[in-house]
Formats: C-alpha cells, sequence, structure tokens
C-alpha cells in the first residue's frame, strides 16, 4: 500500500467555504490592488496583534527585505549570517550591499554577536541577523553592538511570526524587522510579507518605496518599487489572522509529540528550548543527526524519502557555499554554521498534521535507527566524508 506524500510543511487553508464570502467581497467591490480595504484592515490588525505600532505590507518577503534596506538607506558592507535562506544574501547584492559572513551560535542558530563584532571593518554600514526557524537572536547583544557602531540593524524575522518573548517584543528590536507570508510560513497569505516600522513616519517612507515612489497622484519623491499586496491575499491574511492562535497551539500539539517520540534516540539532537521565549511558533521542526546515528543526515533524508516524507535540509548548503558566495569575506570560516547544516534535517511539521502522520515519521526514524551501524544502508548510505552537497 502506498502512503500519501508527508510534505515539510503544507500551507494552512481553512475550508473554502469560509473565505469565499471575503473573495466575493474584493471581486464585487473591483478593488483589487494599491491599498484598498483588506489591505489598510490588514495591516491594522496585524499591527495589533503582533504589538507593534505599524506594519505595512508587501508581495513577499524578498521584496520587504530590499525595501527595508533601501529606506535605511544601507550601503557598502553588511555583516549576515550563511545559516538562512539564499534570500537573504541576495537582497544585499541587489542592493549594492557587500555581504560578509560571521558565524551562528549553536545554540539560538542565529548569529554570534562575538562573531558579528569581528567581522566589523570601517566599511561595515549594518548587520541584517535572522531569527532561524522563529528562535530569537540574541538580539540585546546586536543591539548593543550596533548602537555602539553606529550600525544599521534590520532582522529578516521571515520565521518569527507569533513568536512571543518574555519582556520586550521581538519585532520591536532593531531598527526594521521583515516577515514572509509565503505559503511555507505559520502565517501567510499564499506569497507575502511585511515590515514592521517604529514610527510612522518610517510607515510613511516604506508604504512611498513600494508603490513607485509616489507621494500622492504627480508627485516621485524615492526611487521606488512595485511590492505591494493585493486585496485577494490581504482578505486571505485576515481570514487566517483569526485563527492563527489555533494553527500555532495544533503545531505545538505536533512538535510535543516529536520530542517525546523522538526521545532518547542516539545521535538524533534536539535544539534545546530557548529561555525567554514565552510561545514558540514551532514554525519548523530541526533535528540534528549526529555520528552516533546508524546513518548520516544524507542517509536518513533518503530514508525518509522512501518512506514518502519528505524533510528538508534548511539550511544547507549553507549560503556562503553556494558558487556566487565562496568567495565572500567570512565565507571560509564557520564552523558552527558548518555543523549545523551538515547535521540538519526539517522534519514535517504543520497545522493539519495528524498524530498518524506524526507516529508515521517517528517510526521511519526509530527503523533508521534500528539499523546496524553505517552497514544495513548498503549502497544508499554516502559516506560521512563524502556526502554531497543538494
Ligand atoms: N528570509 C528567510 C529566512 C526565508 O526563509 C525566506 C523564505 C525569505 C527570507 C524570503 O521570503 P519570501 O520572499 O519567500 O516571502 C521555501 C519558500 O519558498 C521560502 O519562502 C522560504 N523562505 C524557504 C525557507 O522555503 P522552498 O524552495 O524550500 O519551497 P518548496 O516549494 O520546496 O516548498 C516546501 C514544501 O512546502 C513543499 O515540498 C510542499 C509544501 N508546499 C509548498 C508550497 C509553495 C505546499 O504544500 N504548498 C505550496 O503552495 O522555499
Amino acid at each position: 500500500m502506498s502512503l500519501a506524500p508527508l510534505y515539510v510543511t503544507r500551507p494552512s487553508l481553512p475550508p473554502f467555504e469560509e473565505f469565499e464570502p471575503l473573495l466575493r467581497e474584493v471581486w464585487a467591490s473591483a478593488r483589487v490592488a494599491n491599498g484598498g480595504p483588506f489591505h489598510k484592515r490588514l495591516e491594522a490588525e496585524l499591527a495589533a496583534y503582533l504589538d507593534v505600532p505599524h506594519v505595512s505590507l508587501f508581495a513577499n518577503g524578498t521584496l520587504a527585505l530590499l525595501v527595508a534596506l533601501r529606506a535605511l538607506g544601507v550601503d557598502g558592507e553588511v555583516i549576515t549570517t550563511p545559516y538562512s535562506f539564499v534570500a537573504t544574501s541576495h537582497v544585499l547584492r541587489w542592493s549594492g550591499c557587500t555581504p560578509v559572513f560571521a558565524d551562528i551560535d549553536a545554540h539560538s542558530f542565529g548569529l554570534d554577536p562575538v562573531a558579528v563584532e569581528a567581522a566589523i571593518t570601517p566599511r561595515t554600514r549594518a548587520i541584517l541577523p535572522v531569527h532561524v526557524y522563529g528562535r530569537p537572536c540574541d538580539t540585546g547583544a546586536l543591539e548593543m553592538l550596533a548602537d555602539a557602531r553606529g550600525l544599521r540593524l534590520i532582522y529578516d524575522a521571515a520565521h518569527a511570526f507569533g513568536v512571543r518573548t518574555n519582556g520586550g517584543n521581538l519585532l520591536r528590536s532593531g531598527h526594521l524587522s521583515v516577515m514572509s507570508f509565503h505559503a511555507t510560513k505559520v502565517f501567510h497569505t499564499f506569497e507575502g510579507g511585511a515590515i514592521v516600522c517604529h514610527d510612522r513616519a518610517m510607515k510613511e517612507k516604506v508604504d512611498l518605496l513600494k508603490n513607485f515612489g509616489f507621494k500622492g497622484e504627480t508627485e516621485v519623491i524615492e526611487t521606488g518599487i512595485n511590492a505591494k499586496m493585493n486585496e485577494f491575499q490581504a482578505a486571505f491574511g485576515c481570514h487566517l489572522l483569526g485563527r492563527i492562535d489555533g494553527e500555532i497551539a495544533a503545531r505545538a500539539e505536533i512538535a510535543q509529540r516529536y520530542r517525546e517520540g523522538l526521545a532518547g534516540i542516539s545521535g538524533v539532537e534536539l535544539p534545546a528550548d530557548m529561555a525567554g521565549v514565552a510561545r514558540p511558533n514551532h514554525a519548523y521542526f530541526p533535528i540534528f543527526v549526529k555520528a552516533a546515528f546508524p546513518l548520516d543526515r544524507d542517509g536518513l533524508y533518503r530514508h525518509l524519502r522512501e518512506h514518502e516524507i519528505y524533510a528538508r535540509r534548511y539550511f544547507h548548503p549553507l549560503i556562503s557555499d553556494f558558487s556566487m558566495y565562496r568567495n565572500a569575506s567570512g565565507a571560509a570560516h564557520l564552523p558552527f554554521a558548518r555543523a549545523a547544516a551538515d547535521a540538519v534535517l526539517c522534519l514535517p511539521i504543520f497545522a493539519g498534521m495528524t498524530a498518524g502522520d506524526c507516529e508515521r515519521v517517528v517510526g521511519a526514524v526509530r527503523a533508521a535507527a534500528a539499523r546496524a551501524p553505517k552497514v544495513a544502508a548498503s549502497d544508499r548510505v554516502v559516506p560521512r566524508a563524502a556526502s554531497a552537497a543538494t
């Protein structure tokens, strides 16, 4: 009997009939783009939900990052992480900036402030860290560093929707935070993104930049771009936002089942909970496959695929290993990032996953764990040293 494929994630899509009235409302209004009523409503509702002063919606997170850099006038060198989705570095190159890689710390998987400080040169203008998997970076240390050295601090918060911390709001750190609302994210608008702004002046600037730089009907005052979210996406966002706490709670249940099911497997490490996080968002469920496991990480990845379980190696290869970044400053020495990239496997997690799905994944990992060390997987096992980057 063939099993249904189990993907690393599935977008939350509430029953279509529930969304249909909003869809009809947009259709009937004939206001489908350029800051219509749902766009305004979602910005306001997100600002309230996330407890931030202002939110500006975008067509996707990548464009939002580009606009954030432009809004802060960032040029020169920008210190960033190699352990992320490639968009984090690409936006720097698209903006004419020079990415400089610094290592991550092995707990948060975010930029290590000590490594960042060591990478600062007279040409450094900004720091672009990522809250990987929704795990907060050391925002206090990064903020102190940025302040002391007069640097812009822009957070790639693509994974951080709905994370609640004890004291202080993650999205209020730094100069700007940028979110992704891609279908693979905890909260999504199919494609989409947002910039969190701390004051009205910045919100106005960002709004202007995402709309070609128009101020009013006939004046253009910035070299803007078209990065606006449309009304269908915004309407869907309003709908999903009403259910988001339930979605995150469902993910928390899956995460707990995984933790119980995977406990005690030699060679499978789970990241420790982060102190100071009152509510994680369970955006991803990374495990780290270490030497004590009978298969290497790629062996387990393939073993799961044979069982129609499509785990993903987020983030392998490191961005600094892609050909266009290999010669970037800092790319040669990133030991913690490399160790994480070589061992990580993100297991399926999404709100619609059942307990049975979870058992299926745990069962497949346990079956692999029961194999004789480095033998049973025969020719499917790539020896550790020869593991191919894919
Ligand atoms: N910064 C960070 C740290 C990011 O992670 C990202 C995006 C960005 C910036 C840029 O934000 P955006 O411009 O994308 O808003 C995915 C996403 O495309 C990407 O948004 C995300 N990060 C990245 C981590 O993952 P892929 O190439 O791995 O996605 P894909 O198409 O292989 O999808 C993964 C699985 O999800 C599929 O196997 C099946 C499932 N899926 C996916 C889609 C799109 C569905 O079931 N339905 C769907 O519609 O990049």
